[in-house]
Order: C-alpha cells, then structure tokens, then sequence
C-alpha cells in the first residue's frame, strides 16, 4: 500500500490539465467519496497496528498534496483565463491627443527677446515677489508717490523695505547694475502684477519685456535707432515711430513710442482711431540718481531703457481687441497661432 501512496504521489506531482472539467475529474477521482485517496483511508482499518503510524502519516503526506495541487491547477486556470480575457471593446475608437500650440504671449515674447539678441543683448531674469527698494527706491520713485500706494501695488508686508509684488521688471535691471560692470546690455521679460480692475485693456498680471543698455557715450540717438530696428524687425520693414515727450521718475527724457497703424499704413483706420498711429513702448534716458542708486557714476556712464506690454504688442500684431482672451487659454482662440511659430 505504500507502494501505491508513492505512485499516487508521483502521479499528482506531474499532473497536467487543460480546462476545469479536468480539474474537477481529478479531485472526484482522488478525493470524491469513491476516489482513490478516500478508499486508502477506508483501507486503514485493515493496516497492522506496527504499520499504522508510518502508514497514517503517509496517507495524509497524500492528502494534503493531492488538495494542494487541485488548489494550485484551478489557481493557474483563473489567472491565465484573467489574462487572456480582453477587458475592453477593441473595436471602440481611440483617445486622440492632440498636439497644443504654443501661446501668443510666449510666441510674441520669444520674438522680441530675439530680435534684441541679435543686437547683442543678453537675458536677465529676477524675482517676481520684490521689495520695496528695488521696485520704487533705486528707480528715483518719491516716498509718496502713487504707483507706491495699496490701489496701485500688491504689498506682502510692510516695514522699512517693505515686500511686494513687482509692478514692472525694471528691478531686474536695477538688480543687474548693482551685481555688474558696464558695459550692460540686458533684456528683461517676465510677470509683472498691479493692482488694476479686469477689462478688455488692463489686467491685473501682465507680461513685460524691458531692456537696458550702459556705457560711455550712449546717447539718445542710440535709443532712437535700436527702437526703429526693432519695430521694423517686429511690425514690418515699412514702420515708422513717433517719439512723444512723456515722463518715468527713472529716466530723464523720457518718451513714449509710437508705430505707424499696421492696418492703414498710417493713412486713419478704425484700429488706430484715425490717427495713424499706434503706442507701443516707453523709453527714456536712465535718470543719473538711478544709475548712482545701483553704484554706477553717472559721470562717467550714460544709458538708456526702454519698456513694453507684451499683451500690447500681440494685440497690435494680431489685432486683438480683448486683453481677456489671452488669459482664458480657449483652445479655440489658441490654436489661431498654431502657424504662428
Ligand atoms: C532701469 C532704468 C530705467 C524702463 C522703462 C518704460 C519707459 C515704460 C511701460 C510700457 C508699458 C511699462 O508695460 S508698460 O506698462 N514702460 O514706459 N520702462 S523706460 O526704464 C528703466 C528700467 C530700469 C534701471
């Protein structure tokens, strides 16, 4: 009978089966009230009592491997029918994922940091929460003036040098002039905050790209030109500007910059009002107390800077009348500029 058990052992080892109903033939076959293992049992009985010890531990060596393996083969079943059992309609059609297009403000960005590179200027990047001292001090802002009051700047804190969000990138130059030697050729784009009501003209954030550029002997003329060369690169070959006296507590003259209307050539249109011309930019000679401010002597070095809206620029390129629709992101007005990069 030992003999048997170590056959049936051998047997339940090396088993293979394909489908349930083989499984299920099996556990009937060695387990099932007449099957092979459970009539071992009954046959205890007759086993001399010397024999019965080891013959016993035998028949349940046999058992428990027959139920494990019965176990172990419906087991393998489940998990290869899991498998190979599809989950989902293969005939329903895919996800697309459409490919995004790049955003006006980054494109027109990206264009003007260009043009200027090319005149040999070089990117200056800073921090968007500022204080005080960068912001308004170096710039020749007085203590009372407005820009400097709650209804026009975002404030963190208050104090001597009090924190705030900067309400132009202008502290990135002034960082830049502190930190640096001229010669100083920089551009400088990125957020600027200020505390404005929403419309189809202001927002509350805004996008900047300024520049400035310190040496000895830079003067007005320089600003005139590298101002004219960069609206011909950006607005067409055929633009003209216009410089109107204006006034920036941190230059000294100061101007502001027209284009000739990119719609009407100059002649009158409804875009530009009937004037011919569009506004674009500020500029403007760095103030003396400035340059001294940020430990450049204005004795010796002269500079000038200038600044824009890049909102601005993209609506006049594009004709854009509401500010809005560059800060909603609707796809539908994004992919406009699909062909635009
Ligand atoms: C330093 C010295 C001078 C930067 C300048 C302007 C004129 C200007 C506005 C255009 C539209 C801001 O986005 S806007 O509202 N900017 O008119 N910005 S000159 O002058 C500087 C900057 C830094 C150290």
């Amino acid at each position: 009978m030992i003999n048997l058990i170590d056959t049936l052992l051998k047997e339940i080892q090396e088993v293979q089966v394909k489908t349930a109903q083989e499984v299920e033939q099996l556990r009937v076959r060695l387990l099932g009230k007449k099957g092979e293992v459970t009539k071992l049992f009954e046959e205890f009985r007759n086993v001399p009592a010397e024999s019965k010890k080891e013959f016993g531990r035998r028949l349940n060596e046999l058992k428990n491997a027959a139920t494990a393996k019965i176990e172990e083969l419906r087991q393998n079943l489940e998990d290869s029918a899991g498998a190979s059992e599809c989950s989902f309609d293969m005939t329903m059609p895919g996800d697309t994922f459409e490919l995004g297009s790049r955003h006006p403000i980054s494109i027109t960005r990206e264009e003007i940091i260009s043009i200027f590179k090319k005149l040999g200027y070089s990117l200056a990047e800073g921090p968007e929460i500022e204080d005080d001292h960068h912001v308004f001090e170096a710039l020749n802002f007085p203590p009372e003036h407005p820009a400097r009051d709650m209804q026009d700047t975002f404030f963190i804190s208050n104090g001597v040098n009090p924190i705030l969000l900067r309400t132009h990138t202008s502290s990135v130059q002034v960082r830049t002039m502190e930190t640096q030697k001229p010669p100083i050729r920089v551009i400088c784009p990125g957020r600027v905050f200020r505390n404005e009501a929403i419309s189809a003209r202001a927002h509350c954030i805004f996008h900047q790209v300024e520049g400035l550029y310190i040496d000895k002997g830079v003067s007005f003329a320089d600003l005139k030109q590298s101002i004219l060369l960069f609206v011909k690169e950006m607005f067409g070959p055929d633009t003209k500007i216009r410089m109107r006296p204006s006034y920036f507590p941190f230059t000294e003259p100061s101007t502001e910059v027209d284009i000739s209307c990119n719609i009407c050539g100059g002649k009158g249109c409804n875009i530009c009002k009937g004037t011919g011309w569009l506004e674009i930019m500020g500029a403007g000679m760095v103030d003396p107390n400035v340059l001294s401010a940020c430990g450049i002597d204005p004795n010796e070095y002269t500079g000038f800077a200038f600044g824009m809206g890049v909102e601005r620029i993209a609506m006049l390129k594009w004709q854009v009348k509401d500010l809005r629709l560059y800060f909603e992101n609707d796809v539908r007005f994004l992919k406009e500029f699909e062909t635009s990069i």
